[in-house]
């Protein structure tokens, strides 16, 4: 039986499994959302070793993202496995176990222009499977002219694997990747169902992997943070391949390309029903 979970109701699964994401109101406590806004304050002023940043230093115009740090920051794998974030994406991908891939955090200081471009995220990842999510958490409440995250509803069943690219607009996350990019959503809105979701405090944006996403820049004049934490259900699979993600590799792992990537040094397993 998969896992359930009190504010995972049969709507609110459905509505995950037919658009690839859903808001949950309320999901996340008010203390572990300190813990993120405390994260991405230490964060920027000792950045870890997987960081982009468009301009350092600075409090305004400014993306900064860090990520794959549970393993060193108690107050990223604390929320990781206390915050009930695990529990709730495997309740929605009908999964029996919920393992972390790695946790990233993004920062877009006041007036911000840079957009998160259009993309999606499986082809960044050495994985496939259907049941591949993430839990995107704002420390603040945020609309989307203030850069709460957009979605292509329905697009993670379109059966696409654009091509990754480098968030801050540098052409250096791949050069050796076969496929055609993510449409330029942002230039034709029209043709798309495009639905965003404004924020308050303590709501997550759970989302599939395969689904076709993006955020403004932030318009606004508070900080915009938030964490997305990766998880991996019951179905996926080990695929390494040109434009993974390179914070574990297939030189880390001992897992074959196809299998079940039960490595629990790189990919905890958080919650099991
Ligand atoms: O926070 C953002 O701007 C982007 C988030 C995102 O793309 C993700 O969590 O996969």
């Amino acid at each position: 039986m998969a896992a359930t979970h009190p504010k995972v109701t049969n709507e609110i699964r459905e509505v995950f499994l037919k658009d690839g994401v859903v808001k949950i109101p309320g999901a996340i406590s008010a203390k572990w959302l300190q813990a993120i806004a405390d994260m991405a304050d230490k964060e920027l002023s000792e950045p870890g070793e997987w960081v982009t940043d468009t301009n350092p230093g600075a409090t305004e115009n400014r993306l900064f993202t860090s990520r794959y740090r549970w393993k060193t920051d108690p107050l990223v794998n604390g929320y990781v496995h206390d915050s009930g974030v695990a529990h709730m994406a495997a309740a929605l991908m009908n999964s029996n176990t919920t393992r972390l891939y790695f946790d990233h955090l993004l920062v877009k200081e006041p007036h911000t222009e840079a957009p998160t471009p259009w993309h999606q995220d499986i082809p960044y990842w050495p994985f496939l499977g259907k049941q591949i999510c993430s839990a995107w958490v704002s420390v603040s409440g945020l609309t989307v002219d203030e850069s709460s995250l957009e979605f292509v509803r329905g697009s993670h069943e379109w059966g696409s694997y654009f091509a990754p690219e480098a968030f801050d607009g540098a052409k250096n996350w791949t050069s050796d990747f076969e496929g055609e990019p993510a449409p330029d959503v942002a230039a034709a809105r029209d043709e798309y169902d495009i639905v965003g979701f404004d924020v308050q405090p303590g709501d997550a944006i759970f989302f599939s992997a395969w689904i076709l996403h993006g955020a403004p820049g932030n318009a606004g004049t508070k900080r915009r943070a938030a964490l997305s934490t990766r998880w991996l259900g019951d179905d996926v699979t080990w695929y390494p391949h040109p434009g993974s993600d390179p914070t574990v590799t297939d030189d880390d792992t001992s897992v074959e390309s196809g299998e079940y990537p039960g490595d629990d040094k790189h990919f905890p397993l958080v919650y099991s029903v």
